[in-house]
């Protein structure tokens, strides 16, 4: 019995180990069909329209968390021009980019979720995503995803600190007769775990504003973390 169990085990992992090396595989096909090192041509001038780079960048306002943000661009990074290629990404920020500016009142949790269309000659997925703390070209990389020439959509996770000014880079792995991302639909939702636990459950920025949703607590119970303040409305 023991031994059909091991042979089992072997079997189940030679098949995972099998899949991985299949994908893996994949994963490099479909990439090497992309021609590597052409570069868009970049563009120098600043801030001709808004995204192009972090001088007019897209603005994300967050006035408190939890907090949700949403954007669609029909004509993806088209017209924004190359302006960040750098060494980091390889080939996956040599076209066409978009750039959006957030800052946030308290440190968060962000979750950009990065819905990009099928590449513009159709065979594959090239998109990408950076969170920079300052500017790409002089801050601080921060994080980043690509989506490998078949994932989508790419997503990131990353805590934010409070009142610091991040930039948001969106960009396209740009052929000389595909230069940009041809549409995409940009996500953002805050949240917030606070140092507060009530009836053994976690306060976060979704349920402070009602605590009563918690079992065991009743009448109206409410948590501000800006003034750490925890209010209680009993009803007499
Ligand atoms: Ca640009
Ligand atoms: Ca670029």
């Amino acid at each position: 019995m023991r031994k059909k169990v091991l042979q089992m085990s072997l079997l189940l992992m030679f098949g995972v180990f099998l899949t991985g090396a299949l994908m893996a595989q994949k994963l490099t096909t479909k990439q090497a069909t992309r021609s590597a090192d052409y570069h868009v041509p970049k563009t120098e001038a600043l801030g001709r329209a808004i995204g192009d780079d972090c001088s007019n960048p897209f603005l994300i306002e967050v006035d408190a968390v939890s907090f949700s943000y949403s954007d669609t661009q029909d004509n993806g990074t088209c017209g924004h021009g190359n302006t960040y290629d750098g060494e980091e990404f390889t080939d996956w920020d040599n076209g066409e980019d978009v750039v959006y500016k957030i800052q946030t009142p308290e440190e968060a949790e962000a979750i950009i979720t990065l819905d990009g269309s099928l590449s513009g000659d159709g065979s594959g997925y090239y998109h990408m995503v950076a969170i920079f703390e300052g500017c790409p070209d002089t801050g601080t990389l921060i994080a980043s995803a690509n989506s490998s020439g078949d994932v989508n959509p790419v997503v990131l996770s990353q805590v934010l600190a409070a009142n610091t000014e991040y930039f948001i880079l969106v960009d396209y792995w740009g052929i000389s007769e595909d230069p940009c991302l041809p549409s995409y639909t940009i996500g953002v939702e805050l949240s917030a775990d606070y140092d507060l636990k009530i009836a053994g459950v976690q306060v976060t920025s979704d349920n402070a504003g009602d605590l009563s949703v918690i079992e065991g607590v009743s009448g109206t119970v409410s948590y501000d973390n800006a003034t750490k303040t925890l209010t209680f409305k009993m009803q007499w």
